[in-house]
């Protein structure tokens, strides 16, 4: 049976409780192995191994070295690519071609991106005459905030949290990571590849567990910790901003959103149809940037909801390595279970179900997984909780339009601002919409088409902060300023 632990201060260790928890693949839901749940004890020795790691050798390498240090990570997780593949894929059941494009190569470039901006970043400096008739210069300094708490989702497992550990690690801060209970593999394993390349103990820690009363919680509210990066729900970012009240620490929060694909007749139709369907069914329509709402123009509606379900319908479910896998099954029963109540809401609230809103049928070895039907629905107002809510599934509903005045307010109406996508080729209309349009990433003719060095993040209950390239610094570094009287 496979163990997972905590890893802290550079080595592997259980807890004090004796407490730990199932993992089980949500394939078929066979038994992958037990967590050790880390309790209070476990994370205040990761968050003293960090404050400690500050101020050891870590915190005395130059930029250039700590780099150095940081881009081997990047060779050693290629060197080790089957393992983190096995590892995310064991964790979250998606299919092989998927992990193996995104989430792993991303898992490691998401540090080379970091060391490269963070060698080549300058301060501002500005020299002033001062009231004696002299002069003085003042420039800014760059340091690391200290301790970075890191609070993880299960989509892309090693993505997202590389995303956060890159940065703040090539800033010079140490970080103790809490991964999602239903994804600690791959965050775990991580830990040997930083011993392997030479990362001091303490720089990077990982305790795992559950939210509230559970590590999370106690990361969060621990007054060792600098700052707090977080990727998850919206409610639970409320929380999270609660927690780091106290004692003033700051916050980067990415969190949910209910993200709309507007759809005009112009559009380039193969193209609108190629990217909608990724964005709405890639990762099993669990993507924080994924489309639940699908604007379609009046003239076409017919005919991109028909092409849709087309495409839709050949999505075919199965097992990860297997090659005509397309969609893997939802990451947990829990999630599956919150899925399926909106495929029943759905019904109820009287939607026409162009394809899907069940259970696929699985061969008997797989019966027992976390499968949902893609599921395409029109017909419901935009106050129905299908349209404003998000579901976090492989599921949109289409909504025809007349006006871009018409779809602007419609996309508009919501509490989240993440993401949005806009098909046409008039790039005047697309621009003009794109400035408009109240999110922190928009998309004209694509779709999570990233350039790392971009501000990403979410507008409204979509979340604080950009994080990406320079933008990152401002949340894992302290910019101070020196004044010098000559
Ligand atoms: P979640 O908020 O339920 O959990 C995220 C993490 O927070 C988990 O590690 C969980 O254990 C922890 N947690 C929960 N309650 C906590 C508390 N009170 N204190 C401290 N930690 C706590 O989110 P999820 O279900 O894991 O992920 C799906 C959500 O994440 C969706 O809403 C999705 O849109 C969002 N998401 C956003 C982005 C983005 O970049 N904006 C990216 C990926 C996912
Ligand atoms: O591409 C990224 O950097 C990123 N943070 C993607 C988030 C995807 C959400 O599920």
């Amino acid at each position: 049976m496979k163990e997972i632990k905590n890893f802290i201060n550079g080595l592997y260790v259980t807890n004090v409780s004796g407490k730990t928890y199932e993992k089980r693949n949500p394939i078929d839901n066979s038994l992958i192995g037990m967590v050790y749940e880390a309790g209070q004890p476990e994370v205040d020795s990761a968050v003293t191994a960090s404050r400690a790691a500050l101020k050891g050798p870590w915190g005395k390498l130059s930029v250039v070295d700590r780099c150095a240090m940081l881009d081997g990570l990047v060779a050693e997780i290629s060197y080790r690519f089957d393992d983190f593949l096995q590892a995310e894929i064991a964790d979250t059941g998606k299919p092989a071609h998927l992990a193996s494009h995104i989430d792993i190569p991303r898992g490691a470039a998401n540090f080379k991106i970091f060391t490269d901006t963070i060698k080549n970043v300058s301060t501002e400096s500005f020299e002033m005459r001062t009231p004696d008739g002299k002069a003085a210069r003042s420039y800014g300094v760059r340091t690391p905030r200290g301790v970075i708490a890191i609070i993880c989702p299960w989509n892309l497992p090693l993505l997202l949290m590389t995303w956060k550990a890159g940065p703040a690690l090539a800033c010079g801060n140490t970080v103790v990571v809490k991964p999602s209970e239903a994804t600690p593999s791959t965050a775990t394993l991580l830990g040997e590849v930083m011993n392997k390349v030479g990362v001091p103990p303490g720089v990077y820690n990982v305790v795992n567990g559950f939210g509230v009363n559970s590590a999370g919680s106690f990361l969060t509210a621990h007054p060792g910790v600098n700052g707090i990066t977080f990727t998850g729900e919206s409610k639970t970012g409320t929380a999270i901003m609660k927690a780091a009240a106290d004692g003033i620490r700051p916050v980067s929060l990415e969190l949910g959103g209910k993200n709309a694909a507007v759809v005009f007749a112009d559009c380039d139709f193969e193209n609108a149809l190629a990217t909608v369907t990724r964005s709405v069914f890639e990762n099993c329509g669990q993507v924080c940037l994924g489309t639940e709402r699908v604007y379609v123009e009046q003239p076409i509606f017919d005919q991109f909801v028909s092409a849709l379900k087309d495409r839709a319908a050949a999505i075919k479910p199965g097992r990860p390595f297997d090659a005509d896998t397309k969609i893997g099954p939802l990451v947990s029963k829990i999630h599956q279970k919150k899925v399926l109540s909106y495929y029943a809401k759905a019904k109820a609230e009287g939607a026409k179900i162009v394809l899907g809103g069940g259970v696929p049928d699985m061969p008997d070895d797989l019966k027992d997984g976390c499968w949902v039907e893609p599921t395409i629905w029109t017909g419901l107002p935009e106050s129905s909780s299908i349209v404003r809510e998000e579901i976090f599934g492989p599921c949109c509903h289409i909504q025809p339009f007349d006006t871009e005045e018409e779809v602007l307010n419609m996309v508009n109406d919501s509490p989240y601002g993440l993401a949005t996508s806009i098909h046409t080729q008039d790039i005047g209309r697309a621009s003009r919409l794109a400035t408009q349009i109240e999110v922190g990433l928009c998309w004209i003719n694509s779709w999570f088409l990233r350039d790392l060095r971009t501000p990403f993040g979410g507008s409204k209950q979509s979340g604080i902060g950009r994080e990406g390239g320079l933008h990152s610094l401002e949340f894992y570094t302290e910019l101070r300023n020196v004044m010098i009287k000559y």
